[in-house]
């Protein structure tokens, strides 16, 4: 068996970066450096065509999206507490992952990269703010998931959500927003990136939680 994970540091990626870490698998992480446009390269478009990370590759073959892969590692670690194992639970896990992926990380997305969204620099400005306060309301509605955590957003073990709601609370400091306004989310992402496991992946993408900068006076 071989596993391969593309991933970039500080990206989406580390979700399913951090499972592989949890499940105690051994695999190869392969580092795609986003800033120097490594996604667009001949070799990675061949890989996955859309250009992004992450790309897990599993004895040669090829899964993209991150509910695609954390659905795939579930299925063959059910050890590891991905997602929950079965009934309403999973059920909820599941809904509050896709809501993840396909809300709160596109709003981000404009936040981020609105020049994926318009060609002027004027409305790349409009775009990026108004989803930076679209993208503060999400925060909002992640925070009372944490609230609720018990002590985890799935239950007992840490999972997918933990990974997710980490990636996105630590985004937002790029956002202009302060991860410790959001205590039980701040609380829970530093608990999950605490993990002997997840310690790894945090380090591999040499990752620093809190990238929030005040306005300068
Ligand atoms: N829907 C995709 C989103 C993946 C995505 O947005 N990846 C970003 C990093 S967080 C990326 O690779 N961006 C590079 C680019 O757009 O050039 C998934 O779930 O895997």
């Amino acid at each position: 068996m071989s596993l391969k994970l593309y991933f970039a540091p500080g990206a989406c990626s580390f979700v399913p970066h951090s499972m592989l870490e949890l499940s105690g698998a051994a695999f190869e992480p392969v580092s795609v450096k986003l800033h120097k446009g490594e996604q667009r390269s001949a070799d990675y478009l061949a890989l996955n065509p859309r250009g992004q990370v992450p790309v897990l590759v599993d004895d040669g073959e090829v899964v993209t999206q991150i509910v695609s892969i954390l659905l795939h590692l579930d299925a063959k670690f059910p050890q590891a507490g991905i997602l929950p194992a079965s009934g309403l639970a999973r059920t909820r896990a599941l809904s509050t992952l896709a809501w993840m992926n396909n809300t709160v990380h596109p709003t981000f997305t404009h936040v981020f990269m609105p020049q994926k969204f318009a060609d002027d620099e004027g409305t790349q400005k409009v775009i990026g703010a108004f989803a930076a306060n679209s993208y503060r309301g999400l925060l909002g509605e992640i925070e009372a998931l944490a609230a609720r955590a018990s002590p985890w957003l799935t239950g007992e073990k840490p999972g997918a959500l933990d990974a997710y709601a980490l990636t996105l609370l630590r985004w937002g400091g790029y956002a202009g927003i302060d991860p410790t306004t959001f205590p039980a989310t701040w609380d829970l992402a530093q608990r999950f990136a605490a993990l002997p496991a997840v310690v790894r992946a945090v380090e591999r993408e040499r990752l620093q939680l809190n990238v929030y900068q005040p306005a300068a006076a």
